[in-house]
């Protein structure tokens, strides 16, 4: 379960953030919106919301996924593999040391981007990517090591990030699409699949019970609602536009 979810305002300048999506500029204010309704349906499963102030200098910084791992032992702030996101972890080091005494860091040559990290219990995946190369995940099995817990990798080879193609959602079941159904990997998980014209949605998250899912996507909800799964739809359709989607917009812990 989760009490707390640290999230960041979207800046102006994110019109000029990193995509590949093809889906045209995203429109600020209309992001805004979305972001505060993000924020609700966050609060409407029990977390208390950390929100931290927008910063011009990082066009990608509303994606605080992507710059730490907060498990119950330790928080790993990361080194992100996009050199124009490296900057933005110093600001969550600083909301991250208000709740946790014990911070670890990803060192260069190491990258990791947390959208690559998926939390299966106490082991985590983690997609080796664009953005998070093998040294960083040597590094982060180390860490997780030290505390208690485990790590293996997955390659990547169509999506930006792991969690862009699979989200766990707790009672060995996984929601996955495209190069993720049929993995070994994964063999053991009872996989809810997202058809290929829906493969945005694959990226919902588990917020104690509740599963929230991006809006537009109806086949896909109604997959996790028959599977016993209350929903909550959030309209992120201007973070779509950046390559970004419903778990890298906070940081759940
Ligand atoms: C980027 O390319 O870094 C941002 N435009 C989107 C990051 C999305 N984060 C995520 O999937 N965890």
């Amino acid at each position: 379960m989760f009490s707390k979810a640290i999230v960041k305002i979207p800046c102006k300048n994110m019109v000029h953030g990193i995509t590949t999506a093809n889906l045209g500029q995203p429109d600020y204010d209309k992001a805004l919106y979305q972001h505060q309704n993000y924020i609700r349906a966050l609060q409407s499963c029990g977390l208390e919301i950390i929100v931290l102030e927008a910063d011009e200098n990082y066009p990608d910084s509303t994606f605080v996924e992507d710059t730490a791992l907060l498990t119950p032992r330790c928080a790993v702030i990361t080194r992100p593999g996009a050199e124009s996101r490296r900057g933005e972890i110093t600001a969550i080091q600083g909301a991250v040391a208000a709740y946790y005494p014990h911070i670890e860091s990803i060192k260069a040559p190491g990258t990791v981007e947390a959208g690559d990290l998926m939390q299966v219990g106490s082991h985590f995946y983690i997609g080796l990517s664009e953005r998070t190369n093998s040294t960083g995940a040597a590094q982060l099995i180390a860490i997780l090591q030290k505390y208690g817990m485990t790590g293996s990798t997955v390659t990547l080879e169509e999506v930006l990030h792991l969690k862009t193609g699979v989200a766990y959602l707790e009672n060995n079941t996984l929601l996955a699409c495209g190069e993720f159904i049929g993995k070994d990997t994964f063999a053991k998980f009872n996989i809810l699949q997202v058809d290929a014209e829906e493969s945005y949605a694959a990226n919902c998250i588990w917020v104690n019970g509740t599963v929230i899912v991006p809006f537009g996507f109806p086949e896909t909800k109604s997959r996790i609602e028959d599977a016993g799964y209350p929903t909550i739809a959030v309209d992120v359709s201007e973070f779509q536009k950046l390559d970004g989607g419903l778990s890298c917009l906070s940081l759940r812990f």
